[in-house]
């Protein structure tokens, strides 16, 4: 009997998913979250054949550099600014990511951190379980966020992520603006009620800003102290994309000096580190990059993500057709 190709999984999955996947291969799966060092991450895929990777595993020209074995790395994201495709295609390895799985679970946790860094869910949770609240004397104009209702959404970067969080909007009854590269088709604009306009007069317009933006280098610090000036002295920023998108030291100062009224923030510069101004001010709601963390849609992205490494090593019932590649072209040089 041939020996079974050999896949390892950077991060703990699903046993379930892990099951299916040792259907056709020899795993290694991680047990424990852990960041790889470029060189841990070289030798672990010096050693296989396919990969399924997380955001933490930087796989660049270096860390494949000799490696004549993979050929296939599977992101569990739909963003895959860890991979260099450009390097993966040239070593003739094949790429996925895990689009349209998450969109709406995404969107769902955008409105959650604009309801919580709007309405001040968590530092007044954080004052009663402190025990405050029992003889304070609570005035009625005592934790006043601002309303959601009736303001206006700014949403920057508008794919299908934007898309399902302007929809929502509707029955909030809000104005929706957004900004991207390119105008959306009319019948989507009519779908999500949503108006093009300037990234200009997006910042200055939004009540609620929220970044969907994928992470390229240009799109570095697109949110920066200059940005944060022109934004309203009431608007709340919220960042489900990625980390750098936002300077968060400026972002920091903004929130401190009132420039700003509230952000709720899921993804951070250096992450999972996270800027120390930010952990301390009160008027930020922060959680750990979750916005994709619901039963369903991670069961699906690690479903998705085995279902390329599966099809594209040529087993199960769509052999040789994963179904997201980023570059499907390589398969053509196997
Ligand atoms: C993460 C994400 O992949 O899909 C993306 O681009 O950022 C997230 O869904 C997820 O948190 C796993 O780290």
């Amino acid at each position: 009997m041939t020996a079974k190709p050999k896949v390892w999984v950077s991060r703990p999955l699903f046993p379930d998913v892990l099951a299916r996947l040792s259907e056709h291969f020899d795993v290694e799966a991680e047990a424990v979250e852990h960041r790889h060092t470029p060189d841990e991450l070289k030798r672990k895929l010096a050693g296989v054949d396919a990969a399924v990777v997380g955001l933490a595993d930087r796989v660049d020209a270096a860390v494949l550099e000799g490696n004549h074995r993979l050929k296939v790395v599977a992101n569990l994201g739909v963003g895959f600014n860890n991979l260099d495709v450009d390097a993966l295609t040239r070593a003739g390895i094949l790429a996925s990511n895990t689009p349209e799985v998450l969109t709406e679970s995404v969107a769902d946790f955008a409105w959650a951190l604009m309801l919580a860094a709007g309405r001040r869910v968590n530092a007044a949770e954080r004052w009663l379980r402190a025990g405050h609240w029992p003889g304070s004397h609570m005035r009625f104009d005592d934790w006043l966020g601002g309303d959601i209702h009736g303001r206006t959404l700014g949403i920057l970067g508008m794919g299908r992520i934007g898309q399902g969080i302007a929809r929502r909007a509707f029955g909030f009854d809000m104005r929706v603006l957004y900004h991207n590269r390119s105008r959306l088709p009319e019948t989507v604009e009519r779908e999500c009620h949503a108006t093009l306009v300037s990234k200009d007069e997006l910042l200055r317009q939004a009540d609620f800003l929220v970044l969907v933006l994928p992470f390229t280098p240009e799109n570095r610090h697109v949110i920066g102290a200059p940005e944060l000036a022109r934004m309203k002295r009431s608007a709340v920023l919220v960042n489900v994309a990625r980390g750098g998108i936002v300077d968060d030291a400026a972002l920091a100062v903004a929130l401190r000096e009132g420039h700003l009224a509230a952000a709720g923030l899921d993804v951070f510069e250096g992450e999972p580190s996270v800027h120390p101004d930010l952990m301390s001010l009160e008027n930020v709601v922060l959680s750990p990059h979750i916005a994709s963390a619901s039963e369903e849609t991670r069961r699906a992205m690690a479903d998705l993500a085995i279902d390329n490494v599966i099809a594209a090593m040529g087993f199960g019932e769509s052999a040789g057709k994963p179904p997201t590649p980023l570059n499907p072209a390589v398969m053509n040089r196997w």
